[in-house]
């Protein structure tokens, strides 16, 4: 088996992964990541223990237990590239022997389940709500840098929206769907729907402050997608990299996301931390239990 150079495995004199700075024993099996580093306590604050807590630059971690499960919450800051080091550094953990740099026989695979914030594409979809993401849809190009396959439908799919959308000169879309066994425990309170992921917040997500946009149209072509029974319900910033990501490794991944911003009717929360607050409450009520 093939030792992974320090070059490319980075550890550092803790004996910890290079960015997240946590070590093998101080990450729980699930893990709950959030964009926002100030999250990670609004979490932790609901934990029985906290046994770690560790920041590096914005990833924060806390690891504790809740109604006797172990659990990890990870900030992963914002953005499709940050995911990458996210996703790839809590795979290491689990997956690679950081005494032998060597990756072991048995691999783990982790529960990643997103908490985060993102605007919505429906106008039945308002400003406060819920919406759980049966798939992440990436205009953000990070898993083109990774070999990775699309099945038939997905194939499908990604051609009926390039032509929907006429995107063909911003990216090269990829599609990924949520696990399964964790998405059908939250279907109560939750709309569902394919969840964009944008490598930006103003042009890519069609905000016009002072710079003109490329496709000006893109919002109201994303709003009117359709495929079969799926249409897209949300966007933000991570999600089809957490998918595309996780899949790629073996790991069950799910995104959840409060509504801050409505985009048809152009609304925002006005009170977008109580929509979290609620939003990591009904997450932890439900994660404890399965
Ligand atoms: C943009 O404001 C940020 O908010 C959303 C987007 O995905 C992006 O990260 O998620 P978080 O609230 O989890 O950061
Ligand atoms: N996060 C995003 O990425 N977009 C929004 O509109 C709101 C939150």
């Amino acid at each position: 088996m093939k030792q992974i150079a320090p070059s490319e495995l980075i550890i550092n004199s803790r004996g910890a992964v290079y960015h997240l700075d946590v070590r093998p024993e101080e990450l729980a099996t699930t893990i709950i990541t959030v964009g926002d580093p100030d999250r990670v306590a609004l979490l932790s604050r609901h934990f029985d223990n906290i046994e770690f807590k560790r920041q590096h630059r914005e990833f924060i971690t806390h690891t504790g237990t809740i109604n006797n499960k172990r659990l990890s919450v990870v900030s992963t800051g914002i953005g499709p590239d940050n995911i990458d080091i996210v996703i790839n550094e809590l795979d290491a953990l689990v997956n690679i022997d950081f005494e032998t740099r060597i990756i072991k026989e048995d691999l783990t695979s982790l529960q990643i389940m997103r908490l985060g914030t993102c605007g919505s594409l429906q106008k039945d979809i308002p400003v406060d709500s819920f919406v759980a993401s049966t798939h992440g849809l990436g205009l953000d190009n990070l898993l083109n840098f990774y070999r990775h396959e699309h099945n038939d439908e997905e194939k499908l799919m990604l051609q009926s929206f390039m032509t929907q959308t006429q995107l063909n000169n911003s990216s090269q879309p990829y599609i990924s769907g949520a696990s399964a066994s964790l998405l059908k425990n939250f279907v109560d309170g939750f709309h569902q729907g394919i969840t964009v992921t944008c490598p930006g917040f103003y042009g890519p997500q069609g905000r016009v402050l002072r710079l003109g946009l490329s496709n000006p149209q893109l919002v109201d072509r994303l709003t009117d997608f359709s495929f079969g029974q799926h249409r897209i319900s949300n966007f933000e910033m991570e999600t089809s990299a957490i998918y595309g990501l996780g899949r790629l490794l073996g790991h069950h991944c799910l995104s959840l996301n409060a509504v801050v911003a409505n985009r048809v009717v152009k609304e925002f929360s006005k009170d977008s931390a109580a929509a979290v607050n609620s939003l990591i409450e009904k997450v932890l009520g439900i994660v404890s239990t399965i």
